[in-house]
């Protein structure tokens, strides 16, 4: 992207209705902008990064077993009268009617509505296990929407659904999830941490959220220091097997949100191992049995043909969230500082001379080699402007180009995260950013 045609509009200003670093750098960098209350567009450097946290998702989700389906947003409230949860949800759910007069709603989850469509496949047992997840926008009228994306009314989320023929097999979904989960956020460079759980109207017993240690957050947590010195990629390297000593290693440490703080528990946890810290939610898993598929009539015929009611588990992944959530984790004074992984572009190319023939050239060369995973600064602006923004929008890697490096072939290579500086080649500058 050539930052003279991009439409990437940053504020020099500090927004004044911001109160958090996160939502403060994601209108300044020019990521969303709010179009009502809680309601945010995206724009092409948010876009950017919210669908490279949908495909890590996706990837992860296809690993485990979970296959995507698509479902809508407005659903008819016929669905929610039939579980038992159209008066409980209140007004957190926002309702509309139709030309005809019947009863819509925008959905704010999907377990009445997967549950109806699932079984109106599944007939047998052997339908089952299966475990089926979608992106999708959720509506939620939350009383106050704050904090940018961290708490829209409009937000994005991957909610996935298991069903399985016995509880034992449903508690192994909810493991596979589990481990999906640890890997998910490992893969975006971000350390999300697995803790009991409040199930609240989504039902159930068994449930963990996954959260991101954060001063800003909004969950107040408990948790074993060790729990914070494990890489997720290495104690879960796959879905292989019995899954128990995986999700186990996580669980033995205690890390609980404050709902389900357990005082004895926690002072048995040495006084030096414990972290008492703010936490940002980002995914939430839930075990619930047949709550969906007992209210809303679903059997299947089992191995004798008796009935059998599935049992259901439900995962969701805050995925819009999760962009707020990387920046809290991931700035500076300066901006944002992206993990790899998640970040717009990899590149920030800074021709701090436009029109000097060899800046310029070194600039192409650069930018040709990566197309789609660089932005070139072509713009007229000054040296500092520029090295702001791309301190601002954080992309993970700066290659500098001035006049007298560029006579000399080289390029300035700055790693952001760390802000160590490096003058190479153009194949040196280029094997590292490819490495
Ligand atoms: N049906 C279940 C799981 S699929 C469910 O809805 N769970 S949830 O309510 O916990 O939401 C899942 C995730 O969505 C949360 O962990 C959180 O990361 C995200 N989320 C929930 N509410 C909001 C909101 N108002 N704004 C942004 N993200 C949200």
């Amino acid at each position: 992207m050539r930052l003279s045609r991009a439409f990437l509009p940053t504020l020099k200003e500090t927004p004044a209705e911001a109160q958090i670093a996160s939502h403060r750098l994601m209108l300044r960098a020019g990521m969303v902008r709010q179009t009502s209350a809680g309601i945010y567009a995206w724009l092409p450097l948010g876009l950017r990064v919210l669908r490279k946290i949908e495909n890590i998702v996706r990837e992860e989700q296809g690993r485990a077993g979970a296959q995507e389906i698509l479902m809508p947003t407005i659903q008819p409230a016929e669905l929610w009268q039939r579980s038992g949860r159209y008066d409980d949800y209140g007004k957190e759910m926002l309702r509309l009617r139709d030309r005809h007069d019947r009863e819509m709603l925008f959905g704010p989850t999907n377990e009445e509505m997967v549950t109806d469509l699932f079984s109106s496949f599944a007939k047998s047992y052997r339908d089952l296990p299966r475990n089926l997840f979608h992106i999708q926008w959720k509506f939620r009228d939350e009383v106050r929407p704050r904090f940018g994306v961290m708490r829209g009314r409009e937000f994005l989320m991957k909610d996935g659904y298991s069903f399985d023929l016995s509880p034992e097999a449903a508690r192994h979904s909810y493991r596979q999830m589990f481990v999906a989960y640890l890997r998910t956020f490992a893969r975006m460079g971000l350390k999300a941490i697995p803790m009991r759980a409040d199930t609240g109207p989504i039902g159930g017993d068994l449930s963990h959220e996954f959260i991101i240690l954060a001063e800003t957050g909004e969950s107040q947590v408990y948790l074993h220091r060790e729990l914070l010195d494990f890489d997720p990629l290495a104690e879960s390297p796959d879905y292989a097997g019995d899954l128990t000593p995986q999700v186990e290693f996580w669980t033995r440490r205690y890390a609980a949100t404050e709902e389900l703080h357990d005082e004895a528990a926690w002072n048995a946890v040495p006084e030096a191992d414990r972290v008492a810290a703010r936490g940002i939610e980002v995914g939430h898993i839930f075990y619930f049995g047949t709550k969906y598929s007992a209210s809303m009539g679903f059997q299947v015929a089992g191995p004798d043909g008796s009935p059998v009611t599935p049992e259901m588990g439900s995962y969701g992944i805050g995925v819009s969230r999760l962009v707020a959530a990387a920046i809290e984790a991931n700035h500076d004074e300066a901006g944002i500082k992206w993990p790899d992984a998640i970040a717009p572009f990899k590149l920030a190319i800074l021709n701090l001379k436009p029109g000097d023939a060899a800046c310029d050239a070194l600039c192409e060369q650069l930018y040709a080699a990566l197309p789609d995973d660089a932005v070139y600064d072509d713009r007229g602006e000054r040296a500092g402007a520029k090295f702001a923004d791309a301190d601002l929008l954080g992309y993970p890697w700066q290659a500098v180009i001035g006049p007298r490096g560029a006579a000399a072939g080289r390029v300035e290579l700055k790693r952001r995260a760390t802000g160590e500086r490096q003058e190479l080649s153009l194949d040196d500058a280029l094997a590292k950013l490819r490495g």
